[in-house]
């Protein structure tokens, strides 16, 4: 049984919400208040903080980590691509999110010159796919998942304008068709 400490507005949770969905796995999810966080919830995770998944007792904290776990514990469909090397392309793009995230919340702070920084990150992904049609390169897996919850809040929440970026436009609404991803977006509607 898993069993999902969650909160909706997290994109770190929707990471792990989405390979749920693809995997078709089934969870609890316990609704995690970030603004009065229970205590009991750093036994879970010592920074307190969520997603944490729950397995049979056991937790396990860290987004990135929890989706490797659950590439390997529900191996179909597969997200990770077959060749060692891509598998280290994909994980080195999760490893530097902070290339999307730092310049996303900085612009979400208000912060000066936030904005130019986060159309520099969206140019870069836009370039990377450009090339290719996923960020891990011909198939759909975990290096979207990781990228696509602050794109979609960046867009529906912040409001900010994809459509200079065509290749990450074309992306978004290619991802978008996927049930899992949909889900997620219906999610961000409602927050
Ligand atoms: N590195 C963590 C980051 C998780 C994270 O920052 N979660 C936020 C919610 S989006 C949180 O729990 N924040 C509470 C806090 O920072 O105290 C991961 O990838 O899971």
């Amino acid at each position: 049984m898993i069993t999902l400490y969650d909160a909706a507005r997290c994109p770190y949770c929707a990471r792990v919400r989405i390979v749920l969905g693809e995997k078709g796995v089934g969870f609890d999810v316990v609704e995690i208040d970030l603004s009065d966080r229970p205590a009991w919830l750093y036994e879970k995770n010592a920074t307190g903080r969520v997603p944490v998944l729950e397995e049979d007792g056991r937790s396990l904290p860290e987004s990135a980590v929890i989706m490797e776990f659950l590439e390997e514990r529900y191996p179909e469909p597969p997200l990770l691509p077959a060749d060692p090397a891509d598998r280290a392309a994909v994980r080195l793009l999760v490893f530097r999110d902070q290339e999307l995230t730092d310049p996303y919340y900085a612009f979400r702070r208000g912060e000066d010159e936030a904005g130019e920084q986060l159309d520099a990150a969206l140019g870069r992904l836009d370039a990377i796919l450009g090339e290719r049609p996923f960020l891990g390169g011909t198939e759909y897996g975990l290096a979207d998942i990781a990228y696509v919850p602050w794109l979609l809040r960046a867009r529906d929440m912040l409001g900010v304008d994809l459509d200079g970026f065509q290749s990450l436009s074309d992306w978004l609404a290619r991802l978008e068709e996927r049930p899992a991803i949909a889900a997620e977006a219906g999610i961000v509607a409602a927050l």
